[in-house]
């Protein structure tokens, strides 16, 4: 049975850090309690993203945090990683399904209702909502207002997180809204106290979700 929490959802970037720098940054935000983490590698080659992505799934099982790999399923079934976050010019969802059975996480983004809907109809997960704020991380977004994450936290059953921009300061934008959680690139990534970051955002996405994640 898949069971996972997306209330803190930290999404990694090696930009600029050297390996070892940045597994001790992904190492501290699970010490400092994220619930769940993809690795985001973008410009990596096939055989350099396993071999991050082995490193990166032996500290995540340390701390029994579901390792989610962006955009690959190959990488994620080379690692035994347990899941995949698939985006819309990645692999369909329902192909991954298909392919990757039932137990393996697999997560989507949706920016519209519509899309939620055929994410959640096809197979996924959960589902990732946003930009809700303009992001200094690398990525080909446009905004979202917290209007539509509303109506798609109405559309579908599975989790809906929000994300990106997202830092301590600036998530009441946020309440009120059926999200089951946060997802942050850079809050923690770049912060100098990954570990003081994360415990700091995880207590704040817990008072602020009311979703109740358990088993699926
Ligand atoms: N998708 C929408 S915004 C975003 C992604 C991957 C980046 C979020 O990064 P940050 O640093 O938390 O704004
Ligand atoms: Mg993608």
């Amino acid at each position: 049975m898949k069971n996972f929490d997306t209330t803190l959802y930290f999404i990694t970037d090696s930009t600029g850090l050297d390996e070892a720098e940045f597994l001790r940054r992904v190492q501290d935000a699970l010490a400092g309690g994220v619930t769940i983490l993809q690795l985001r590698e973008k410009n990596k080659t096939t055989m350099e993203y396993i071999e991050l992505a082995e490193k990166v799934h032996e500290l995540t099982k340390k701390y029994n945090v579901p390792l989610i790999i962006d955009d690959r399923i190959d990488v994620a079934l080379a690692v035994g990683a347990e899941g995949v976050h698939l985006g819309r010019d990645d692999m369909p969802i329902a192909t991954a399904r298909r392919i990757l059975g039932d137990d393996f996480i697999i997560g989507a983004t949706a920016k519209t209702v519509p899309w939620a809907k055929e994410a959640y109809d096809d197979g996924a997960d959960y589902l990732g909502v946003g930009a809700i704020y303009p992001t200094t991380t690398k990525v080909k977004t446009v905004l979202t207002s917290t209007e539509t994450l509303d109506a798609i936290c109405k559309a579908v059953p599975i989790p809906v997180n929000a994300i990106g921009g997202l830092n301590k300061t600036n998530t009441d934008v946020l309440r009120g809204i059926g999200i089951a959680g946060i997802c942050v690139v850079s809050a923690i990534m770049k912060s100098d106290k990954p570990k003081a970051e994360a415990k700091t955002l995880l207590a704040i996405a817990k008072e602020l979700t009311h979703f109740r994640h358990g088993g699926l």
